[in-house]
């Protein structure tokens, strides 16, 4: 199964591009950590993004927060990417239309495929959410996670819909990575009777709600540690945001690298334990 590759086997064996190189990066930077920069001014994500940089595979954006957005602030997050070998992903959620979301992919203020090597969307509208998606990424090397399940308390992606979400992943493989999800949805007896088409096919599961310290946050957040996560349930990235920099604008630097090898040291090894088990 999946989860007894490598991340270094997976990525040489990928259909995806993008999905090669954050598999590639983990195994080269010995980390699964993505961490997620909820910040609201320009200097405070660039800053968390560079003293977090050695330590992780991916920085996760919500870029419409960010009051002092310009295009500079993407090309040095670009900057930052090359500097440090990371992906951006922008936890943008898409929820409308394949046509409309086209637009807000591609279009407005942010132009988020242009910089975004990953984006992630619902699959509330249905699948043509998917084409509409795909017509702009796909042609940029871009890659697309699926929102099959979700870390907040009473959340609605559960059963029926998670499973929709696998069965929608298999019918756009060359544009849908992988899911967020809590566990290994795309494992067989998760799909619906019968081989599905796409059956066998590596997807990458990126996972929220990681945290070492705390078990919620009073708005819904649960929080699981990275071997809850990467070796009892068979997730492959912990995604970590306050627990790396704490809240508001952000801890200091020094504190921030801490707790970015913490999570790097508690994720890789919940990795190893699950390859050796
Ligand atoms: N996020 C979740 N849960 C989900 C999804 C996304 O927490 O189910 I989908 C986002 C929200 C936030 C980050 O950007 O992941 C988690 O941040 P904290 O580690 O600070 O809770």
């Amino acid at each position: 199964s999946i989860t007894k590759r490598t991340y270094g086997s997976r990525a040489a064996a990928h259909p995806i591009p993008v999905a090669q190189q954050l598999l590639a990066c983990c195994e080269r930077k010995q980390t699964n950590l993505c961490v997620s920069v909820d910040v609201t001014k320009k200097a405070a994500l660039l800053r968390i993004a560079d003293a977090a940089g050695p330590y992780i595979c991916c920085v996760k954006t919500h870029i419409d927060i960010v009051e002092d957005f310009d295009q500079d602030l993407v090309q040095q997050l670009q900057a930052l990417a090359d500097k440090h070998d990371f992906l951006i992903w922008e936890d943008r959620k898409f929820a409308d239309i394949g046509n409309t979301v086209r637009l807000q992919y591609s279009s407005g203020i942010y132009k988020i495929a242009s910089w975004s090597h990953i984006t992630n969307a619902h699959l509330v509208p249905g699948e043509g959410i998917l084409t509409g998606l795909a017509s702009v990424g796909q042609p940029l090397g871009r890659g697309l996670l699926l929102l099959a399940e979700m870390s907040a308390k009473g959340n609605l992606a559960t059963g029926d819909y998670t499973r929709k979400n696998v069965e929608a992943a298999r019918r756009f493989p060359d544009f849908v990575m992988g899911f967020v999800a809590m566990r290994r949805v795309d494992e067989r007896e998760e799909t619906a009777g019968g081989v599905a088409p796409g059956e066998g096919a590596d997807y990458v599961i990126m996972t929220p709600g990681v945290g070492l310290d705390s078990k919620g946050d009073g708005m819904g957040q649960q929080y699981r540690t990275p071997d809850e996560v990467v070796n009892e349930s068979g997730c492959d990235i912990i995604i970590v945001g306050r627990g790396i920099y704490g809240g508001g604008e952000g801890s200091a630097d020094d504190e921030i690298v801490r707790q970015s090898k913490r999570y790097q040291e508690a994720g890789w090894k919940a990795y190893l334990d699950r390859l050796e088990q």
